[in-house]
């Protein structure tokens, strides 16, 4: 409920949509209980009597009653969709902006297929929730306390008579409300595992084949399938029981109506117009009930959809703008300095993955990151755009301390190619212009040749207009790799980070992207992370990083002459010694 009620604002600007849907849901109500009474007239008033005239006219009030009832609903229907299109788009909208917002330790966090099943399932629960409230969330109990009140006054000898027969029928309905609900919860839940089972299987689908894994996937898909098919089949039981009983109860209240009503009418004192009009006010009683159903089984699901959409929303930023942050000045100097840094990932136990780190760098200088995998290079460089925030210590860049600048102003100084080469389905040039939409060809060009891509993109048929699938899939691992260096390099950034991104192109031509972006790099700080030693060798700084801190820095010659741990490195990579690369 109380997640439900956080929700609530959404409702704000289509309050009027809303309450017209209210409005005309009551109309209905009114209009489908006036007719039993106009059927009582019929009888009594015109067909017992032989009054034609009042036959006619109450027959022609009944159509139009009719015309209007279904005009009324019609209306209802609109508001009522009108109303939970409304939330669902603006909620979906304020979704989807948190998650834009999301830092790093978010996203950990948040798994992605969820994220999608709150964006699709979980939204489109809670509209169909307001759509049918709007329907019959209030209609189904004024039409069961107007047809009792109605019956009432028809003849309250004959309610009283029914009075123990609706006291069992209420009791059913309550029964059955209160058991429904969480039974619907859980085939809900049920649902929500096979959901995520099959996002996991279709995202991991190449994987499972590769291992030869299907039947292991097959199984557990299996697993949660029939879970789910077993849960609901126990609560179309419970309904297949409960239905029948409810309708018992109906049909065994028409029979007392018929009996006690009719020996009531024998005797003079109720007319058959009346007990008609009672039989039928019994059934518009009992006619919500499967509207009842059909609002638990939306409440059970719109509840539980509204708990885990408000998770999302309940989970802030965990890198935010310090109220009152400056935009980091534009002609500030990129320098970059770290200053006894920790860091630990909160979703991994806690333990500090990066200790004291200390480093600087200025504008021109390339600063290169060695070190084996999960040492913490990664890591590191992350701290650079704050992707996430120290645990201690501070990094700087142009002297100020990054967390009190704007992440805008900082990540606008900053382009970094990251480990994994990740593009957009669209065009190469799309990608390449990712940071600068804006660039011209001749700019795109210039980023694609230092990259070394110019020469494989201009090989293809539509050359810088081809299209690229999603995640890149038709590109291989190399032309991915310089793709995203070229989409670095277009903005000009003052800091440019490459986190192992040759990792996947040769030798040699890691070589001719250096050279190239080295003709560039005169007030560029440029970051390199590597495994490799031979994408280090000319840095002006290495810093050789040893599980999460600094074994050793230097440039490469110092390294080589005081450091064991780097000798090492390069006798086991480059001990047979690197063409035009001498110790
Ligand atoms: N780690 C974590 N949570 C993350 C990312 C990493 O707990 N979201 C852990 C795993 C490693 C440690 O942090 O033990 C360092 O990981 P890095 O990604 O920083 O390691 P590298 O970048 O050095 O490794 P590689 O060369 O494989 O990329
Ligand atoms: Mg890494």
């Amino acid at each position: 409920m109380d997640a439900l009620r956080r929700l609530f604002p959404y409702l704000r600007p289509y309050r009027a949509y809303a309450l017209l849907s209210l409005a005309t849901l009551t109309a209905l109500v009114f209009l489908d209980l006036a007719i039993p009474r106009l059927i009582q007239r019929i009888i009594d008033d015109g067909i017992r009597p032989g009054n034609q005239d009042v036959v006619l006219s109450t027959a022609a009030l009944m159509l139009l009653i009719s015309l209007l009832s279904a005009g009324v609903a019609i209306g209802n229907n609109l508001f009522s969709v009108r109303t939970g299109e409304g939330v669902a788009r603006d909620l979906r909208a304020d979704l989807f902006d948190r998650i834009q917002g999301f830092s790093f330790g978010n996203l950990d966090r948040q798994r992605t297929g969820l994220l999608m099943v709150r964006l699709t399932s979980d939204v489109n629960a809670l509209k169909h929730l307001t759509q049918i409230s709007l329907r019959i969330g209030t209609r189904a109990p004024m039409m069961m306390v107007g047809s009792l009140l109605l019956m009432i006054q028809t003849s309250p000898p004959l309610a009283l008579t029914l009075l123990p027969l609706l006291t069992v029928t209420s009791l059913l309905i309550g029964i059955f409300i209160f058991r429904m609900e969480p039974l619907f919860r859980v085939v809900q839940q049920k649902l929500d595992r096979l959901n995520t089972v099959l996002q996991e299987n279709i995202a991991g689908a190449r994987l499972a084949r590769g291992f030869s894994r299907a039947d292991f996937e097959i199984g557990k898909f299996d697993a949660a399938n029939r879970d789910f098919a077993n849960h609901s089949i126990r609560v179309m039981r419970f309904m297949s029981t409960m239905q029948p009983l409810l309708a018992l109860c109906v049909n065994a209240g028409m029979v007392v109506v018929i009996w006690a009503g009719g020996l009531q009418a024998i005797e003079g004192t109720l007319s058959l117009g009346q007990v008609v009009a009672f039989g039928n006010y019994l059934l518009t009683m009992m006619t919500p009930l499967i509207m009842m159903t059909m609002l638990s089984n939306t409440w059970a699901a719109g509840l539980a959809s509204a708990r885990r959409v408000g998770e999302v929303f309940a989970d802030p930023p965990e890198v935010q703008d310090l109220p009152g942050a400056r935009a980091l000045p534009e002609d500030l100097s990129p320098t970059l300095e770290m200053n006894n840094v920790r860091f630990a990932y909160a979703s991994a136990g806690g333990d500090d993955v990066l200790h004291d780190i200390a480093l600087a760098a200025t504008p021109g200088q390339t600063l290169a990151i060695l070190g084996a995998t999960g040492a913490g290079k990664t890591s590191l460089i992350n701290l650079i755009p704050r992707f996430y925030d120290t645990r201690a210590g501070t990094v700087r860049v142009g002297g100020e301390d990054i967390r009190t600048v704007t992440q805008r102003s900082l990540r606008k100084r900053i382009a970094i190619v990251p480990q994994e080469a990740l593009l957009f389905s669209g065009t190469i040039r799309e990608n390449i212009a990712y940071g600068k939409p804006d660039a011209s060809l001749a700019e795109i060009e210039a980023a694609a040749r230092a990259a070394q891509a110019h020469d494989f993109i201009s090989a293809l048929p539509e050359g810088y207009d081809s299209h690229v699938e999603a995640r890149g899939a038709n590109f291989s691992g190399g032309q991915k790799q310089r793709l995203s260096i070229a989409r670095a390099l277009l903005p000009h950034p003052d800091i440019l980070i490459l986190d192992d991104s040759t990792s996947a192109v040769d030798v040699e031509t890691e070589t001719r992207i250096q050279d190239a972006m080295a003709l560039s790099a005169a007030s560029r700080l440029t970051v390199v992370v590597a495994q490799r030693i031979s994408t280090v060798l000319k840095a002006d700084q290495i810093i050789v990083l040893e599980h999460g801190q600094i074994a050793a820095r230097g440039s490469h010659r110092e390294l080589l002459a005081s450091s064991p741990i780097y000798r090492e490195i390069y006798d086991s990579q480059l001990g047979g010694g690197l063409p035009g690369v001498r110790a």
